[in-house]
């Protein structure tokens, strides 16, 4: 018999419990090492700022990136304490920033983050950093220390005065730990954006130092939203046609759980549930989305029965009849959240879902018995939807009988791979049947298939779904993929178990009609298939853009960077770039099949980038916006991203 020596394991977890550990094992405090752990850095930086605005005395929150891929984060917070920390005799600085998980210890009265990889404290920046400082102005004065991996370089010093308070971060992510260490603009200004509408009064400004305007400023943005989530409600529908005059609001407290949700009905018909947690999107929702969810059916199926609107309905109103058209954020605070799910993107604590149900349903009921016009004007968009959705289901029924009774054939259009199984197989969704031909050629028929895609695929936005069984290519993606949609408790599901290729995979043009066309199968996706990209199924192939020539020898380049660099390797030594040839590839089909295979589907040398649910939601919201029926938010967006668009419009 083995005794297990517990001892062991706790002494061995205590003598690793310096920063050491987290450079020997970045992954498990901030996830990853790739760009996504890089941008980890910037937001556990900013969290505990926005602690200090939860605490209420921070308003102002400024990031800077500078040219060296350093960045700073200033508050206007309390300041780190710098006073005597009596167990380790140290400033209390030098203990927050050097001892892992020391600043939770003296922040009380905030939601603190246990689950997930926030939280895991400014010290694991400074351990992931080659150069850190914190500048903190406290007191009436200036207070430096500074860092090279997590150790002090200096002493904690005084070093001026201040008239005001606040704190200021400085680091260099370690270029030895991270992959990239370049932080991206768009992902920083996307989630400050975020953060300005779940926080509402404070202001975030960003500051890119390595781009410069025409003017020859540095290019920058603000953030600050007054409304909140009732803004955050609008800018998320501002392509769509308002229901209601004012989104219904919602705020409550019990038991330390804080909730907070804005919702609109549009004339539209998907469903745009957004969630958090202390701040965190949980992609995955969780008890505090069903919770709304529970609100929403209880009290609008009360109100629809007792004023006798659903006596005559001849089949019965689904939860997600209510829900359509409607788009909604919802946002918690938990003191000790958990989470859960493949992605940590789920929330699971149980007494979050009566807490919502009840703040929510309390509001929903007064609204409704203060706006009977408004509520009949919903009361029939969801007799609408539930007649919609039983004509869908007889229109999917026999769509898929059909294709039973025609002995369940695939489509004529497909070129099946041999292999059967979905593991190793894969889906090429191509533009046009000639672009389809060349892949079809270029493949390897044992466990690539090929899918054309022909023409317009259907306008999803504008479409009612049981016109969408009507559609060749849409019918030929559901038969070709194998997956089905079913009901299970009046609430449709993917039913995934016949799936048939583990990779699907978008291959169109690197121009621009090419990026409309994957961006309208994304949104097709993002809304019928969603659970395939939640499993991360669905991939975008990268085509190159050039190749750059000279005799026999030629190089494949995917950027402009790449080209430049091409071209000088080739003319090295000869000083002639005569015989350097640039053929520009617009299109799949300016390459042979050979070529094809070589750049875009050789798993050893292509590029597939996988598509997240943020990409699919993007997808979804810039398709709304280009081809909804609302023109000034379509024109000011184009105006706002022409400058930076990778695409152009
Ligand atoms: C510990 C205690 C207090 C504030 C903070 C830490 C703090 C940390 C960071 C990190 C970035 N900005 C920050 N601002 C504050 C409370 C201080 C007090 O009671 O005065």
């Amino acid at each position: 018999m083995t005794v297990q020596n517990n001892d062991y394991g706790a002494n061995k977890i205590q003598a690793l419990e310096g920063l050491e550990a987290v450079r020997k094992r970045p992954g498990m405090y901030i996830g990853s090492t790739d760009i996504k752990g890089l941008h980890h850095l910037v937001w556990e930086v900013v969290d505990n700022s926005i602690d200090e605005h939860l605490a209420g005395h921070c308003d102002r929150i400024d990031m800077i990136v500078h040219k060296d891929q350093s960045m700073t984060v200033k508050d206007n917070g309390r300041g780190i304490p710098v006073g005597l920390h009596e167990k380790l005799q140290k400033s209390a600085l030098e203990v927050v920033m050097t001892v892992l998980h020391a600043g939770g210890k003296f922040d009380k009265d905030t939601y603190k983050v246990s689950g997930g990889l926030h939280g895991v404290g400014v010290s694991c920046v400074n351990a992931l950093s080659s150069y850190l400082k914190a500048e903190v102005h406290r007191e009436g004065k200036v207070f430096t220390q500074e860092y090279s991996q997590g150790k002090p370089t200096t002493a904690v010093l005084e070093v001026g005065d201040s008239s005001d308070t606040g704190t200021y971060i400085s680091f260099k992510p370690d270029a030895t730990i991270f992959e990239t260490t370049e932080f991206k603009y768009d992902t920083l200004a996307q989630r400050l954006k975020e953060l300005a509408f779940l926080n509402k009064g404070l202001y975030l400004y960003l500051v890119d130092e390595r781009e410069i305007e025409d003017d020859g400023s540095f290019r920058s943005e603000s953030f600050h939203s007054e409304g909140g989530l009732v803004e955050y409600v609008q800018y998320l529908d501002e392509s769509r046609t308002a229901f209601l005059e004012e989104p219904i609001y919602v705020t409550g407290k019990k038991d330390e759980v804080e909730v907070e949700v804005a919702m609109q009905y549009n004339t539209g018909y998907s469903e745009n549930i957004y969630s958090f947690v202390n701040n965190i999107a949980t992609k995955e929702g969780g008890t505090h989305v069903s919770g709304f969810k529970r609100a929403i059916t209880r009290e609008f199926s009360k109100y629809g029965n007792d004023s006798g609107f659903f006596s005559k309905l001849k089949f019965t109103v689904s939860g997600e009849d209510f829900r359509e058209g409607l788009t909604a954020v919802v946002s918690v605070k938990v003191p000790e959240p958990q989470f859960k799910g493949q992605t940590k993107g789920e929330l699971g604590n149980s007494e979050v879902t009566s807490i919502v149900s009840q703040c929510v349903g309390d509001v929903l009921k007064h609204y409704l018995e203060e706006n009977p016009k408004k509520a009949k004007q919903i009361i029939d968009k969801v007799v609408l939807a539930a007649t919609a959705r039983e004509a869908a289901r007889k229109a999917r029924e026999s769509v898929q009988r059909k294709n039973v009774l025609a002995g369940g054939g695939l489509p004529g259009k497909l070129s099946d791979c041999t292999s059967k199984d979905p593991t190793e197989s894969e889906i090429f969704l191509v533009e046009g049947d000639s672009a389809g031909g060349t892949a079809k050629q270029g493949r390897d028929r044992h466990f690539q298939a090929i899918l054309p895609l022909r023409g317009k695929i259907l306008n999803v936005e504008k479409a009612l779904e049981h016109k969408i069984y009507d559609n060749e290519e849409i019918k030929n993606m559901f038969t070709a993929l194998g997956v089905s949609i079913e009901e299970k408790d009046g609430e449709r599901v993917l039913n995934l178990d016949k799936l048939r290729y583990h990779k699907i995979v978008i291959m169109t043009d690197a121009d621009v009609d090419g990026s409309h066309i994957t961006t309208l199968i994304l949104t097709f996706f993002f809304r019928y298939m969603r659970a395939l990209v939640e499993r991360g199924h669905i991939y975008i192939a990268a085509p190159p853009l050039y190749q750059v020539k000279k005799g026999k020898q030629s190089m494949y380049c995917w950027n402009e960077d790449e080209r430049k660099a091409a071209i000088e390797a080739y003319t090295q030594g000869s000083g002639n770039d005569g015989s350097v040839k640039i053929q520009r590839y617009k299109g799949l089909g300016e390459m042979n099949a050979e070529q094809l295979w070589d750049t875009t589907m050789d798993p050893v040398s292509r590029i597939l980038r996988q598509v997240t649910i943020d990409d699919a939601m993007e997808a979804d919201r810039v398709f709304s916006m280009l081809m909804g029926e609302e023109v000034p938010p379509r024109r000011d967006f184009i105006e706002r991203n022409a400058k930076y668009a990778k695409v152009d419009i």
